[in-house]
């Protein structure tokens, strides 16, 4: 009988009553749709306790000169693999703040990890090739999304409540390329708009 009593407890605290579905459309200020924007949503009432895990896999690779992805969505603490799929060899570094490191040049076929301790980004380049360019965004929450062609974001089963919602893109004008607002998540499906000042690529 305790046993059980346990078990309904457990289950009591293993999520919220409530959880919604949040739709975040980005788009720059000539209404076009941004693709590879990160979308976070941090409720106020904070996140589960424990690693957080994403379905995606954490791979920064290089190919055809080339990093891929663009934009890498990596949890704090998540260890992200570089392999090496050209004939070159590279040596892929970060300069970032609270995200420095070089990895020692590499050839075909070969990986390196790096693990992220902090959140926040890390912009990779290669000493090798200038034009290699990417993105790493170290999160500290579960819920966050990578924007798709259509400039659209779905984050599922966001505890109801008050929350903070984050779009970071490399080329968002404005303080650490970022826009945030408080948003309210409610039981219903819901979606939020978010423009910015996307600038053109720069190197
Ligand atoms: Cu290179």
């Amino acid at each position: 009988m305790r046993r059980f009593r346990v078990l309904v407890v457990s289950i009591c605290l293993a999520g919220p009553a409530f959880a919604g579905d949040l739709t975040v459309s980005v788009r720059d200020a000539a209404g076009l749709p941004v693709r590879d924007a990160v979308v976070t949503v941090t409720p106020a009432a904070g996140i589960p306790r424990g690693p957080i895990r994403f379905p995606w896999a954490l791979r920064m690779t290089q190919q055809d000169i080339q990093f891929q992805p663009y934009v890498l969505i990596a949890p704090v603490g998540g260890t992200v693999a570089f392999p090496n799929l050209d004939r070159v060899r590279h040596q892929v570094y970060s300069f970032s703040r609270g995200a420095r490191f070089e990895l020692q040049l590499y050839g075909r076929d070969e990986s390196r990890t790096h693990t992220f301790t902090s959140a926040g980004v890390a912009a990779l380049g290669c000493n090798i090739h200038d034009q290699m360019l990417a993105y790493i965004k170290v999160v500290d929450t579960p819920w966050a999304m990578k924007t798709d062609p259509a400039g659209n974001a779905v984050l599922s089963d966001i505890p109801a409540g008050s929350a903070t919602l984050r779009v970071w893109h490399p080329r968002l004008a404005g303080r650490g390329n970022e826009i945030a607002r408080t948003v309210t998540v409610s039981a219903a499906a819901a979606r939020q708009s978010v423009s910015g000042d996307f600038r053109a690529a720069v190197r």
